[in-house]
């Protein structure tokens, strides 16, 4: 039988175990999801003898026979020749590919597990269809997977596959893969070259209580955007066009007051909820979880930022994140002190693997660090030791911007912003900025409030946030006489800033030291 063109976008692979299947019968389970909508089946058993294996495999194949979904073994060659099925699935410490392809034939389908770029460029110069690249997210469906990849993993296997013009082969990712993450996974591993054709998933339909449902519920997903993928054709920037738009920017802001949602340290929350108001947006300052999925249906934005966080802190901020991701708000994330600790290392690492942000705001030390640099000194919350220059500067936050697919910005005595294509720096502030509590925080506050309404460019309303914001610290600092008197004057700056945009003057964005970057 030639072997048949293969959808690879909703691959299901099987596990009998009562931790997973429960006590459903297993060939119900399938038939369920395939009338669902799954396009690909690989009966995984690990403890089953070789007779059962063959029962059950033919058992299956009638059902996904019935439908023209391909069945494929995992690891047992012999197995899938006994029942006749269309192919395998084949491990690093399975069956070499060779052997497998010599036993089987031309026509059959043969994926390769891929943990690693140097085995998926393997796999694909072998021949293999398809591969299993992962493990994306830990899962307790596997114990012994070898590395945790991410989302970050899967996009650089798939860069070096293209560079490699190995971009045939087809690709699923697997590990911890459900319906709250499917399309961001799909969003997120996307490079420019090459984006994976499916997902993979074992608990997400097999342990369901309706697979078919599940199924149907993840076959819409994995065939639609993320509800907060914007459209990748925005306009290319030049200091005029951004000193005309960002008042414009600012005066929406002003008249549509959106709600500004703060998950924001114990130290700034009084601070930022001012400058949120100053601003002309509606602050809520809530660290409750449990009511984001509310708030998020506002259609407000939310900013989280880690400051004084504890796990019990971090679980509300990943409640919050799938609440916000799973309308489309837009999320800012602020890892302060993000270097600093072990323990904010690994909470940085888990809200970047825990949803999508659209803009991640932070100094150079914490931006390094969500980039995944060892070894980055930090420390406190300040600005941490500058260790780049602007060039590098403008290389990491391009390079970060590009692999999450989503805008960056490193703040520093010159700010520096990407989409991941263009980039732009900004020379304005003030020193006093730095001799405040919260300046940065409120930062983060600011430009969540401005994406609020704001969401198509958000480079463009990060830009816009930060010369309100920097140009205010100016206006502020020329009559105070200290920290202290600067304070309540840059909240009458931001105020009267904005209450000025409100009546269509926007002469102080000329002030703007801006320049764009170009590639
Ligand atoms: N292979 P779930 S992870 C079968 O990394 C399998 O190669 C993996 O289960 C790999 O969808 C995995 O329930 C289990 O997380 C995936």
């Amino acid at each position: 039988m030639p072997q048949p063109k293969v959808d690879y976008s909703l691959y299901l692979v099987t596990d009998s175990t009562p931790a997973i299947l429960g006590n459903k019968d297993l060939v119900k389970v399938v038939e369920a999801a395939v009338a669902g909508g799954i396009t690909l089946v690989q009966l995984r058993d690990k403890t089953s003898d070789t007779g059962d294996l063959i029962r059950i495999a033919k058992a299956l194949h009638e059902v996904t026979r019935a439908a023209n979904v391909p069945l494929l073994i995992n690891d047992r060659i012999d197995v899938a020749l006994a029942s006749d099925v269309e192919g395998v699935h084949i491990g690093q410490d399975d069956m070499d590919y060779k052997t497998a392809r010599k036993l089987l034939g031309p026509d059959a389908i043969i994926g390769v597990t891929a943990n690693t770029e140097a085995e998926a460029l393997q796999a694909a110069r072998d021949g293999a269809d398809y591969l299993g690249v992962g493990t994306v997210f830990s899962t307790a469906t596997k114990a012994n997977t070898k590395s945790i990849v991410g989302t970050a993993g899967v996009q650089h296997i798939l860069s070096s596959l293209a560079l490699q013009d190995l971009g045939h082969v087809k690709t699923v990712c697997i590990g911890g893969i459900n319906a709250k993450n499917a399309q961001r996974v799909l969003y997120q591993t996307a490079s420019s070259t090459k984006n994976l054709d499916g997902i993979a998933v074992v608990s997400a339909i097999m342990a369901a209580s309706d697979p078919s449902a599940a199924a149907k519920h993840l076959k819409g997903l994995v065939s639609s955007p993320p509800p907060f993928a914007t459209s990748p054709s925005n306009p290319a920037l030049t200091r005029e066009s951004i000193i005309k738009i960002t008042p414009t920017i600012i005066a929406r802001l002003a008249q549509t007051k959106p709600l500004a949602h703060n998950m924001t340290n114990l130290v700034v929350q009084h601070f930022a909820a001012s400058v949120a108001l100053a601003i002309g947006a509606s602050p809520i300052m809530s660290n409750n979880g449990l009511e984001a999925g509310d708030l998020a249906a506002l259609g407000g934005s939310l900013v989280i930022n880690m400051g004084t966080t504890t796990p019990e802190i971090r679980k509300n901020h990943l409640l919050a994140l799938e609440a916000y991701n799973a309308v489309g708000g837009p999320v800012v994330f602020d890892p302060v002190g993000a270097g600093a600790t072990a323990a904010r290392r690994e909470g940085t690492k888990a809200l970047m693997a825990g949803g999508w942000f659209s803009v991640v705001k932070g100094n150079e030390g914490e931006i390094r660090t969500v980039a995944g640099v060892e070894g980055v000194r930090q420390r406190g919350v300040d600005s941490g030791d500058a260790q780049l220059g602007l060039q590098e500067r403008i290389k990491v936050v391009r390079d970060l911007a590009r692999r999450d697919r989503n805008v960056v910005l490193m703040t520093g005595e010159v700010d520096v912003i990407s989409d991941g294509t263009r980039a732009v720096s900004v020379a304005n502030g003030h020193a006093l900025l730095g001799e405040i509590t919260g300046s940065g925080c409120t930062l983060g506050t600011t430009v969540a409030a401005v994406l609020a309404i704001e969401r198509e460019d958000a480079l463009m309303g990060t830009l816009a946030a930060v010369l309100l914001f920097e140009i205010a610290a100016e206006i502020a600092a020329e009559k105070a006489g200290g920290p202290g008197t600067f304070v309540p004057l840059f909240v009458d700056a931001l105020y009267g800033l904005r209450e000025r945009c409100k009546a269509g003057d926007g002469t102080w964005a000329e002030r703007a030291k801006v320049k764009v970057h170009e590639e």
